[in-house]
């Protein structure tokens, strides 16, 4: 047996332990998320479902059981309200999980891997680069509906499934203490981005202090809205938010500006060439409406007023998390060259500045859109 006759039989055995209709015909490598192995499974028998299988890593997520009571409550509240709402089709907007035989979310292998199944939605897709508006306002719509089905679930409910996630004020400890570390040795390398974490480090802390004020709600918020953890049908409509691991108490401002951050910018997230990093406008202004569409009625002013900060905050937590990671020997994430998370990082600064200097322009997008929806 070769190296992938042997692979794809060992994940077939761990599809055994779950319901799978059908016999399946191929198991391959799916998407580029940084974090989880995802597989398609494709089903050879006609007219029973494909399905999407994850080996979770649970070096990121330190305690699967909880993370999966966080995801069966999340899809279950989505499903529930989906089902109320005319014209909606849970089966298609909400993902559904498969359970094992002995009627768990998830398996545990005798290695300690933990792995859990989805069925997979057919005929859609997701997005690394959004190349249109419409495709930008649906992204919009669908993270804005998101929160709003969210809205009434007591957040109290949710584990963290990764404490401190979007907190910056801990993040840049954990920068500093890498930076002490620096067991590589590459923090002599990166004077520049030091410099630029440290330069910002007192305003990027502005939604954590008005949070910590009181001034900002918390709520049941994705935390992880990359563009690519929307599902968009064939006709470029959105279907479905995936990717629920970090469902868990945020600010609005967060879900805002990490989709922006994977909207607006039309070059990769870890783009060598700096120069092509750059914000649409017509895409922030698409997604903008799309958003406060679904969010306004229930929004505070405050919460409005923050969301601009959420979109140069959010590039600005990604670079340093990439830059820490980079600088502690590259644990966290999956890189695919040596210097990759010091690119990435490059790039989400580059975008930091980019938003920056348009920092008005996003303003009166974000205060207008919300004055015509209220
Ligand atoms: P990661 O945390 O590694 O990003 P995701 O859960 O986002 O993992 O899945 C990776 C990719 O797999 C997604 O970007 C998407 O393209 C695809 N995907 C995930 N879930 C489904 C699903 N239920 N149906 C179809 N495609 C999916
Ligand atoms: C990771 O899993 P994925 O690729 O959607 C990360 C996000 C980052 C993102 C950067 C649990 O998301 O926080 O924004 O990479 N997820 C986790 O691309 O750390
Ligand atoms: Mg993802």
């Amino acid at each position: 047996m070769n190296e992938n006759t042997n692979a794809e039989a060992n994940l077939r055995e761990v599809l055994s332990h779950f319901i799978i209709e059908g016999s399946i015909s191929s198991v391959r490598l799916y998407g580029s998320g940084h974090i989880h192995d995802t597989y398609a499974v494709t089903n050879g028998t006609p007219d029973s479902p494909d399905y999407l299988l994850q080996r979770i890593n649970h070096n990121v997520f330190k305690n699967v059981p909880l993370l999966m009571e966080n995801i069966e409550l999340v899809t279950r509240h989505l499903r529930q309200k989906l089902e109320n709402l005319p014209g909606a089709r849970p089966d298609e907007e909400v993902l559904t999980l498969v359970p094992t035989h002995a009627q768990q979310s998830f398996y545990q292998d005798a290695e300690g891997n933990f792995w859990r199944v989805y069925l997979l939605l057919d005929g859609t897709r997701s997005y690394d680069i959004v190349e249109t508006p419409q495709q930008a306002h649906e992204g919009g719509k669908a993270f804005g509906k998101f929160l709003a089905l969210l809205a009434d679930l007591d957040t109290n409910q949710l584990h963290d499934s990764i404490p401190d996630f979007h907190n910056v004020e801990s993040r840049l400890r954990l920068f500093e203490a890498a930076l002490q570390r620096n067991p590589k040795d590459r923090a002599r390398q990166v004077p520049q981005e030091i410099a630029f974490v440290q330069q910002r480090a007192e305003q990027m802390s502005t939604i954590c202090r008005l949070g910590r004020e009181g001034r900002l709600p918390l709520r049941t918020t994705h935390n992880d809205t990359k563009f690519n953890n929307v599902l968009l049908d064939k006709y470029d409509k959105a279907l479905c938010v995936i990717d629920l691991d970090t469902v868990m108490p945020g600010y609005v401002a967060y879900d805002f500006g990490d989709a922006i951050r994977t909207t607006v910018n039309k070059a990769a997230e870890d783009e060598k060439d700096l120069s092509k990093i750059n914000v649409d406008f017509h895409l922030f202004k698409a997604f903008t409406e799309g958003f406060l569409q679904e969010t306004c009625s229930f929004l505070t002013q405050e919460e409005i007023v923050s969301l601009p900060l959420g979109a140069t905050l959010l590039p600005y937590i990604m670079g340093l998390r990439f830059l820490t990671d980079y600088i502690d020997g590259d644990h966290y994430y999956k890189i695919h060259f040596p210097e990759h998370n010091l690119q990435r990082a490059r790039a989400q600064f580059r975008l930091v500045e980019v938003l920056e200097a348009n920092m008005d322009l996003l303003r009166n997008t974000v205060q207008e859109t919300a004055t015509l929806c209220k």
